[in-house]
């Protein structure tokens, strides 16, 4: 049996993993849509908590994209993506941990603002998301290292959560009038620029700038037959 990713590689939790299996070149692992289907009985038999990514290794079930890729890391250690000394793998984790709670949260929580014509955005809720963003990015700024990649010359798990945090960022915030989110971090614009440099980064980046069209295009008619059914 081969090892699957379940979820859409769309979410940044799952492109994370993704870009991993894209580094280490690990085509044996199938990224698979969710057994089903979101919220189903079955998935949660499988991850209770219900949110994607989860790995299953031959019946082996591992949930939550962070603890994936350090799985991934054990079980595949050719072309790590972990430095090999403490600092250094704690600057990883770091970047990756402030990601995960000081930026995606935020940012996720603005997303439906970015599917509302514009005369029904909120801007109270804006600013205090973008602040909130903003704490984060901070944090990174100073967490990063000098580059090209979040640490230095080689990337590691901390360009797995980033690229796809990037993406997300500068696709949904210039929709809500915050044109260039990383002005202002230096570091954090650098790397954005030199990280298309790296074919995976840019195979990742360029398919999720394709689907991305399709999704919210469903999303929107979603939502809006949502707001619809509620007047
Ligand atoms: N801490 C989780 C977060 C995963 C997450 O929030 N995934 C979202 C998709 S982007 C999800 O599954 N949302 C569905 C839900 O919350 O029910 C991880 O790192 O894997």
């Amino acid at each position: 049996m081969t090892m699957k990713i379940y979820g859409s590689r769309l979410s940044p939790y799952v492109a994370r993993v993704w870009l991993q299996t894209l580094f280490k070149g690990l085509n044996q692992i199938e990224f698979a849509p969710v057994p089903g289907g979101m919220g189903s009985t079955e998935y949660r038999r499988l991850n209770p908590v219900g949110k994607i990514p989860a790995l299953d290794d031959n019946g082996t079930i591992v949930p939550e994209s962070e603890i994936i890729c350090e799985y991934l890391e054990e079980k595949f250690p050719a072309t790590p993506l972990l430095p090999t000394d403490a600092a250094g793998r704690a600057q990883v984790r770091l970047i990756n941990r402030t990601v995960d709670m000081y930026v995606l949260p935020p940012l996720s929580a603005l997303l439906p603002q970015t599917r509302r014509p514009k005369a029904e955005h909120d801007p109270g809720l804006i600013q205090d998301g973008w602040q909130k963003i903003r704490k984060g990015l901070a944090a990174l700024e100073q967490f990063a290292g000098a580059g090209p990649f979040a640490l230095d010359s080689t990337p590691t798990l901390a360009d797995c959560a980033m690229v796809p945090m990037g993406f997300m960022l500068n696709r949904s915030l210039p929709e809500l009038g915050i044109a260039t989110p990383f002005a202002g971090f230096p570091k954090i614009d650098a790397w954005w620029a030199n990280i298309r440099v790296n074919p995976h980064c840019a195979q990742a980046l360029d398919w999720m700038a394709r689907e991305a069209v399709e999704f919210r295009r469903k999303r929107m008619a979603e939502e809006a037959a949502k707001r619809a059914a509620g007047n």
